[in-house]
Formats: C-alpha cells, structure tokens, sequence
C-alpha cells in the first residue's frame, strides 16, 4: 500500500469543554400586599442581609419590580428562593423569589 492510499479522516473541529455551571440569580419580585418590613425581615433571615442593605434591596424591587438578591449555584440558589417563598407563605404573604441562570 503507498501512502496515497491511506484514508484520511476527516478532520472535525472539536469544542474544548470548559464549560462551567452556570451561576444562577436569585429575584425578588414586588407585590401589592407583602408589609415592607416583612420582605426586609425575609432578607436578613434567609440571605444573611444587614437591614441598610435589605432596605435596598426591598426598595429597589418595590419601585421597579424585581430585584436580584443574590448570585451564586444552582442548588443554593433553588434552596434559598423555596426557603423564602415559603416563610412568607407560612404567615400568608403573596412575597416571591424565583430563579434564573446567568447569561
Ligand atoms: N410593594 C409592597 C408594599 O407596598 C412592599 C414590597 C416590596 C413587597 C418589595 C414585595 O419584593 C417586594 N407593601
């Protein structure tokens, strides 16, 4: 066999994988009903937040509608958005925190 018959494969572009998880957001979202001061008592139970900084964050998403919380995994973040939603459950408030992933 001479080297010209040897089959060549076809050279295809791989992608390196380097892809990380993404980190996911936590959102608070606003609502008519949810007292002020229980969102912010929310914040500092559940996200370990000073009361200045969940008095802005409280205040950012009561004026435009949601505010991130937090960034962080996946799994945290899941856990910490149902945590919150469901203390404000317990004392029957409408008060949401969802998820998304980071662009
Ligand atoms: N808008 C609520 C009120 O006026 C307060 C509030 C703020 C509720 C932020 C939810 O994410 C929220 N009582």
């Amino acid at each position: 066999m001479s080297g010209s018959d040897t089959a060549l494969k076809p050279k295809t572009a791989t992608k390196p994988k380097l892809d990380w998880p993404k980190l996911h957001k936590v959102i608070l979202l606003n609502d008519d009903y949810t007292p002020r001061e229980f969102v912010i008592l929310v914040l500092k139970a559940v996200f370990r937040m000073s009361e200045e900084a969940g008095y802005r964050v409280m205040m950012t998403a009561h004026k435009l509608g949601s505010c991130v919380v937090v960034v962080c995994a996946r799994d945290i973040a899941e856990t910490r958005a149902k945590e919150a939603t469901d203390l404000a459950k317990q004392a029957g408030f409408p008060l949401m925190f969802t998820t998304e992933p980071e662009e």
